[in-house]
């Protein structure tokens, strides 16, 4: 297309993940959040255009279309067939951009794809491209440099097929993390400028006030990584009747009294890096704000508010051996851990740790299909590559056991607590086929009350204290001797 023509149709899309042709696909993992970047850029598009967002997990692609602007988001594990969709509708005459994570990390694999590639966030490089496209001289690629979110108009939610998802109001009000752990993402996708930065405290208060409903799901990498603004956001959504998920890290959930904060606002479930129980891990993979403290107090003080844990767990860092999966296993039964995610070490292209493992040759496939935290892609230290994997496998196993989800569930202070904790884990892992069948019978929005019902506030932690008198009402024991729901943080 010619590059001064007007831009009538624009598609956004979100291609699905190889992955979902395997044995290991979950509908309902890819059925829990809209694609919020790409309705994030859509906010910059003229709102008279025609402007349709699809989501492959979701949805079938309608491929025979003619938009005159494709717009694509690239994950690692998506990016081949963002490729075949790039190619397809270019040759079918469409300006096609590529963008996100995948393209950040290996912008000359993607280049070829592309007419024009994003390097990085794209709340200033999309606008800028828009202006430059107009005026019939876009460029090939754009590097984010500038790094804000005031002023951003609101994201195009309106684009989002509510009714496909049930978290639909997943909400960022921060970009990126303060931390600088070697084996993640982040460091790469933010060089160039700021890496971690936050929403004015009103903006992101306008954000959830447009959002309907009770449910919020805070995708941010680190929601307290700015403790200021994380107080002045709890503080501000007090009295607003909110019940919300979130993630943070363990040193974080100690420091002060913000997570009391974070749980008088309506925090009921955390997503915590625990990553390692080994102290020489953790140094390796350069997290140290983990160091020195106590998991055992994390679990206490998230316990004693009421609120549910994900823990996040690594295997394979240098270091690990065959007793690494039981003894980690063993502690977030005992520990009370109420959903874990497990991890294979994965070295994403763009990562310190995947530099180091290129120079010593240990990447062992460059299939970034394969790149999904569930293969062995690299040479690990002290366990073969199978070892590894069949501990990876038997770890969920184990910990998904119903004796070890009865143990972990009975480590609670309160009844109530020991029962979402059985509900909200069960609801998780062992109802695969009821949520398929929810979600082919487009059924999954009549699921929220329910998640909303197992997120209620435990009584008498402060969290319940705090939210007396809001419309919050008591989880209805008779919904969760039905309820099969639970969401956990992308695992
Ligand atoms: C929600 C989420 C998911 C959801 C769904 C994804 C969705 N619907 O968007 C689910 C549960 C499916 C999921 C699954 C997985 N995820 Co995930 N997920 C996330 C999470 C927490 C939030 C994504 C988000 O909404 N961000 C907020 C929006 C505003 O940012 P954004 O999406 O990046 O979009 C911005 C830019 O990237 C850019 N941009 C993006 N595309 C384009 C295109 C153009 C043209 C332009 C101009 C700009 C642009 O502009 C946007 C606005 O700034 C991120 C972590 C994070 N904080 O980003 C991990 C993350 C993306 N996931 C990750 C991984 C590894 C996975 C899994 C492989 C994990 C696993 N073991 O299962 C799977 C498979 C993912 C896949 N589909 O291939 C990694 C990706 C690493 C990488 N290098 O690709 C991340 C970064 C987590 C991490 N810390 O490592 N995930
Ligand atoms: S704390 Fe989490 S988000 Fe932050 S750098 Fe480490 S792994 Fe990444």
């Amino acid at each position: 297309m010619n590059a001064r023509s007007t831009i009538r149709r624009v598609k956004l899309i979100l291609p699905a993940l190889t992955e979902a042709t395997s044995p290991y696909w979950r509908p309902i993992k890819y059925s829990l959040f809209p694609p919020l970047g790409l309705a994030t850029l859509a906010a910059y598009l003229d709102p008279d255009l025609e402007i349709s967002l699809q989501d492959e997990h979701v949805e079938e692609l309608d491929l025979n279309d003619r938009p005159d602007l494709v717009i694509i988001q690239v994950y690692i594990t998506n990016a081949y067939r963002a490729y075949q969709i790039a190619d397809h509708y270019r040759r079918r005459g469409a300006y096609v951009l590529l963008g996100g994570l995948h393209v950040t990390s290996l912008p000359d694999e993607a280049a070829p794809h592309a007419d024009t590639i994003f390097m990085g966030p794209g709340e200033h490089t999309f606008p800028q491209f828009l202006r430059d496209f107009a005026a019939g001289v876009p460029q090939r690629r754009y590097q984010s440099s500038v790094r804000t979110l005031e002023g951003l108009p609101p994201i195009r939610r309106d684009l989002i097929q509510r009714h496909r998802y049930l978290v639909p109001n997943s909400i960022v009000v921060s970009r990126g993390c303060p931390h600088h752990c070697t084996f993640c993402y982040k460091d790469a996708f933010f060089e160039g400028g700021r890496s971690f930065y936050t929403q004015l405290v009103d903006d992101a208060l306008a954000e959830i006030a447009r959002l309907p409903g009770r449910h919020l799901y805070f995708l941010d990498d680190h929601l307290f990584g700015s403790p200021r603004f994380a107080r002045d956001l709890f503080r501000g959504m007090r009295g607003m009747g909110r019940v919300f998920q979130g993630a943070a890290t363990v040193d974080s959930i100690l420091r002060d009294d913000l997570i009391e904060e974070a749980a008088a606002a309506g925090l009921r479930s955390l997503f915590v890096g625990f990553e390692t129980l080994s102290s020489s891990g953790l140094e390796g993979a350069g997290k140290r704000q983990n160091l020195g403290r106590s998991y055992r107090e994390v679990v206490r003080r998230l316990d004693s508010l009421g609120i549910m844990i994900n823990g996040s767990f690594v295997f394979g860092l240098d270091g690990d051996d065959r007793d690494v999966f039981a003894r980690t296993v063993d502690w977030a039964v005992q520990a009370g851990i109420t959903t874990a995610t497990f991890h294979i070490l994965t070295p994403y292209p763009g990562t310190a740790l995947f530099a180091e493992m290129a120079a010593r040759d240990r990447i062992a496939t460059r299939n970034w299909d394969l790149y999904d935290t569930r293969h062995v892609v690299y040479r690990p230290s002290s366990l073969t590559p199978e070892e590894l994997k069949r501990g990876y496998d038997w770890s969920y196993e184990s910990f998904y056991r119903w004796s070890s989800i009865w143990k972990a569930a009975s480590t609670h202070q309160s009844a109530k607590h020991r029962l979402k904790h059985f509900f909200y884990s069960v609801g998780w892992k062992k109802f695969e086929r009821a949520w398929d069948l929810v979600i082919r019978i487009k059924q999954l929005s009549q699921m929220r009350p329910l998640l909303e019902a197992v997120l209620a506030p435990v009584a008498g932690s402060p969290a319940d204290g705090a939210q007396k008198g809001l419309p919050n009402g008591p989880m209805e024991p008779a919904l969760l001797k039905i309820s099969p729901p639970g969401t956990s943080a992308p695992s």
